[in-house]
């Protein structure tokens, strides 16, 4: 997989730098040392580009000793009128962002985090397709952050309220105004009530903070959460559900020796911004390590990588294959067998996996060489009840030929003298500068995203759904001299699990990534962004417009 290439690289240079010497004595104080942004050099090694901090060593850490917590189930505070003037009353919830300390490891001190409803990830939140409900999310957090702000990136400026959150539902086809645009953040003691109207299919979509210039530190404090959406199509497929439906929020942190969360900083005094994370830790709900007793039967896990710059390759130790019922947008047409599913930031997995026959067997999901959680096989239980239908829900395509305009995006990457990244663009356009994109509501776009960077960069629309066309590797050099695509192979198809509607796509370096648009929805002032968290937060997001038609 030609995208991978650099972030595969990168990560075993992580583990191969943390068993050379500078780190062997760390190591064996059960520490390791912060390796949380490197880059590459020309021969491979890699230099630290952060400041070294010690931070716990996850492999010192006891395996399987905390139950999977499953995180709650938003409850409905009342009704309110809705502000459409409709004259049904609408669900309303009213979610708290809120300071607590919980225990991520058994042997581990409580660490101090940020959560919707005091929980990491918040509380789901489950509805019905077509069904609106309202959410006042309501800033209770402290007057001070406790990560790091970089107050030179734009947004992020020190005459601003340290702490400003602003909610986004991932994947939701929502009005602008309760879409979370980045500006429209609001400090401790302040609330937004935003309407979801949900008139979308089934998908797992999620909600997370989106404030201007510090999303990364957000929401690597803890601020995530999950939003299911089901219709009746869904419903009559009979997938698992119920208690084998397991939600999995799975993202990586550092820590630091006293259990707290260690963000890197970068060796720059005054700016403490580095391109990227990549934490040694990783979570699963709320926990390190976490064990799930299953039956021997099927489940249906709802997987979301929540990391801020880290994919995941998962596989099970079993060997045994995944069956990818679905996407960021919902189900796949058909079942797809895979034995490993690539995630990276902010997408979702829809999948099923069958423990039938795998009675009494320990079973561990892994991200390559690292342990991510357990099953534990019962021996018995209930009949099966659930079904993996061959066919889910068609997909038709959209047609190229309908398509009214095509738009090519150059993703690029700024370096200063000594070769350090120091930010990245959109079409070589900072935030501030004028809306260039601006499509006709019900009108179908063609995407171009030509990545000229080193990096494979989840990008994310917001309010759309999309379809991947395909992926065609072309000659940077040749670009970066002539401003010129010269297409250097064939073009490749969608993966067979991209094959379904996606709101967030990997574009591959030295690619063109082709996607095909419909902006259905609402017209209004949106973004479209890198939702690598480190870009996004320093310029790699561009507002975007739907026009009325
Ligand atoms: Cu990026």
């Amino acid at each position: 997989m030609p995208i991978t290439r650099r972030q595969l690289l990168k990560e075993s240079t992580i583990l191969a730098a943390m068993l050379t010497s500078p780190w062997t004595r760390a190591a064996q104080a059960g520490l390791t040392w912060c390796s949380g942004s490197e880059v590459l050099q020309s021969d491979g090694r890699a230099f630290l580009k952060s400041q070294p901090h010690p931070t716990i060593n996850p492999n010192t850490l006891a395996r399987f000793v905390d139950p999977l917590p499953i995180p709650s189930r938003a409850k409905i505070s009342g009704y309110r009128p809705s502000p459409d003037g409709a004259r049904d009353k609408l669900p309303f919830y009213r979610i708290e962002m809120r300071e607590f300390a919980e225990r991520l490891h058994r042997d581990l001190a409580p660490t101090r985090q940020w959560g919707y409803g005091a929980s990491v990830p918040g509380p789901i939140f489950e509805t019905q397709s077509g069904k609106p409900l309202m959410v006042e999310w309501v800033n209770s957090l402290p007057e001070k952050h406790f990560l790091p702000i970089d107050h030179t990136i734009h947004g992020a400026e020190a005459n601003l309220p340290e702490v400003r959150t602003v909610v986004h539902l991932h994947g939701a086809k929502a009005p602008a105004d309760s879409d979370g645009y980045p500006e429209d953040w609001y400090i401790p003691g302040k609330s937004a009530t935003y309407l979801y109207p949900n008139h979308q299919d089934a998908a797992i979509l999620w909600y997370h903070d989106h404030a201007m210039g510090i999303t990364r530190l957000n929401i690597y404090a803890g601020l995530l959460g999950l939003f299911l959406i089901r219709d009746d199509l869904e419903s009559a497929l009979n997938l698992p559900s119920g208690k084998y439906e397991i939600p999995l929020v799975i993202y990586d942190r550092m820590l630091s020796p006293d259990s707290q969360l260690y963000y890197p900083v970068s060796l720059k005094a005054g700016a403490p911004w580095v391109p990227e994370v990549y934490g040694d830790t990783i979570v699963v709900n709320g926990k390190i390590f976490p064990y799930l007793e299953v039956e021997p039967r099927k489940y249906r896990l709802r997987i979301l990588n929540g990391s801020n710059g880290r994919f995941f390759a998962l596989a099970l130790s079993s060997g045994q294959p995944f069956y990818q019922i679905g996407t960021d947008q919902g189900l796949l047409p058909s079942p797809v067998v895979l034995r490993n599913i690539l995630l990276f930031p902010a997408e979702r997995a829809d999948v099923v996996v069958d423990f039938a026959g795998k009675e009494g067997q320990r079973i561990v999901l892994k991200h390559q060489s690292k342990e991510v959680m357990q099953f534990r096989v019962l021996s018995g239980g209930p009949k099966e009840t659930g079904s993996l239908p061959d066919r889910l829900r068609p997909v038709t395509a959209i047609t190229q030929s309908s398509a009214t305009r095509t738009r090519s995006l150059t993703l690029g990457e700024y370096l200063d003298a000594s070769g350090e990244s120091i930010l990245m663009l959109l079409n070589g356009l900072h935030w501030k500068m004028p809306v260039t994109e601006k499509p006709v509501l019900n009108t179908v776009e063609i995407w171009n995203l030509i990545n000229l960077t080193g990096d494979a960069h989840p990008i994310h629309l917001h309010m759309v759904r999309f379809q991947i066309l395909d992926r065609r590797p072309f000659d940077i050099f040749t670009y970066n001299t002539q401003k010129q695509v010269k297409f250097i192979g064939p073009p490749f198809p969608p993966e067979p699990a991209e094959t379904g509607w996606k709101d967030t796509v990997r574009a591959d370096p030295g690619v063109v990534t082709r996607i095909i648009i419909h902006f259905e929805g609402y017209p209004g002032r949106y973004v479209w962004h890198c939702h690598l968290l480190e870009h996004e937060d320093n310029e790699m997001m561009r507002p975007y417009e739907i026009l009325h038609s």
